[in-house]
């Protein structure tokens, strides 16, 4: 369910989740919504989007097809992909790599951009802030490409973006969420919603639909996109009076979590729920540990969280987490429904935010080409990309705001059943 002016009230489907929701939370019981099923479908799961992911869902990813491959890198307009297929990021990275492929592939079989083919030049950034800078350098000065899609991580953004805005080259970050992202420069875009954006309603959903009061946090210190998050966090839950018992930190190639967990279990009063704002690996290990351990609060996550890798993870204890994003598969708009059949049919597994964001950022890279007039002109095409406005597209209509942001909606999701079913 989107949050459109249609679906501001709520169903009675809806509010029997919600209610007991709160219920169950409100008496520390077992509880994150477990119980809440009778609401599943009517929060999504029967919409023709999802219906399509949720039937993707146990499909053995397909071997790509040579087609799709064997050209990525053979074009008349050189693109440059800085993405994490290595590292703590690399989930992120393999379904930026499909969205891409894919956009690719329908963008040069339907001509390319008045008749220029586009090539994919991609590089494995590692999940390192120094290999992105590396990427980049090579990318701006050996290849010349044209734009950068990338880097994967907001830490690696601050270090290899400000090498695209001296050299006036254009990038588009596809999921870097963390603060300050496009003031490194006028050249530097995002269609990737912030943190700043999407976690203030993640926040009110915990306020007043769950009626959470007391949280613990726990975030990894050493990555920029989880400190940032844990700061918009830490901000938020002050502003809507929920109180903060306790704050864990930790480091993203941890995993052992017990002590931090035990300690959050001994809290009195104890928390109602704990806030977790790191990427995918550390982010799974803590739940399992978690339920492990028998803590049974709903546990709330941030942008790490959105791919169902963290249901193949943490399988059962991934149930009834919650967290904010800017895409969902059951969006029925019809650009983002045919983008999910595509997904499927090329890659037979059901995409998720990341690769829809990527699919979209090549979207908009051709559209201001060819608004360019030039496949050559870089500045011509910084001031096309920041005129980008009413691109039907799978993330929604879209646009960049003056600061060259995404601005949309959030959508609050819940892992329920083992599938993701918006909550708002
Ligand atoms: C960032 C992120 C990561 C969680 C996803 C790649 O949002 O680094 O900004």
């Amino acid at each position: 369910m989107r949050v459109s002016k249609s679906h501001i009230h709520l169903t009675f489907g809806l509010l029997l989740t919600t209610l007991l929701i709160m219920t169950t939370v409100g008496n520390s019981t077992l509880s994150y919504a477990a119980q809440a099923t009778p609401a599943a479908t009517e929060m999504g799961t029967a919409a023709a989007g999802n219906g399509a992911c949720d039937a993707a869902v146990g499909m053995t990813p397909a071997t790509p097809a040579a087609d799709i491959l064997s050209g990525a890198a053979t074009g008349d307009i050189k693109v440059g992909v800085a993405i994490a297929l290595s590292g703590a990021a690399k989930a992120y990275g393999e379904s930026q790599r499909k969205g891409l492929l894919l956009a690719q592939n329908e963008i040069n079989k339907a001509g390319g951009v008045d008749g220029k083919t586009i090539a994919l030049l991609i590089k494995d950034t590692a999940s390192d802030k120094a290999q992105a800078a590396t990427v980049f350098q090579n990318f701006i000065q050996q290849d010349k490409v044209l734009a950068i899609l990338g880097p994967t991580l907001s830490a690696e953004a601050a270090a290899a973006d400000p090498l695209a805005q001296q050299a006036s080259v254009p990038v588009i970050g596809m999921s870097n969420t963390g603060n300050g992202i496009t003031e490194i420069g006028n050249f530097v875009f995002r269609d990737s919603l912030s943190e700043a954006d999407a976690i203030p309603n993640t926040v009110a959903v915990m306020k007043s639909k769950l009626n959470i009061k007391n949280v613990a946090v726990m975030y990894a210190q050493d990555d920029k996109f989880s400190s940032d998050s844990y700061q918009v966090f830490k901000t938020e839950l002050a502003k809507n009076g929920i109180n903060v018992l306790d704050t864990e930190v930790f480091n993203t190639a941890d995993t052992a979590f017990d002590s931090y967990l035990t300690k959050i279990q001994g809290l009195s009063p104890a928390p109602d729920a704990i806030v977790v704002t790191s990427l995918l690996g550390a982010a799974s290990k803590i739940i399992v540990k978690a339920r492990d351990l028998g803590l049974n609060q709903q546990i709330i996550g941030g942008n790490g969280f959105n791919t169902p890798l963290l249901i193949t993870l943490a399988s059962k204890a991934a149930e009834g987490t919650i967290f904010g994003g800017a895409w969902s598969c059951s969006n029925t708009d019809p650009v983002n429904t045919a983008f999910v059949q595509a997904y499927i049919a090329q890659w037979a597994q059901a995409p998720d935010q990341f690769s829809a964001q990527a699919y979209t950022a090549l979207k908009i890279l051709a559209d201001a080409i060819h608004r360019a007039g030039s496949a050559t002109d870089s500045k011509a095409l910084r001031d096309a990309l920041a005129a980008t406005k009413d691109l039907p597209t799978p993330l929604g209509s879209f646009a960049f705001d003056p600061g060259r942001n995404a601005k949309q909606q959030t959508y609050i999701q819940m892992i329920q059943g083992g599938k993701f079913v918006l909550v708002k």
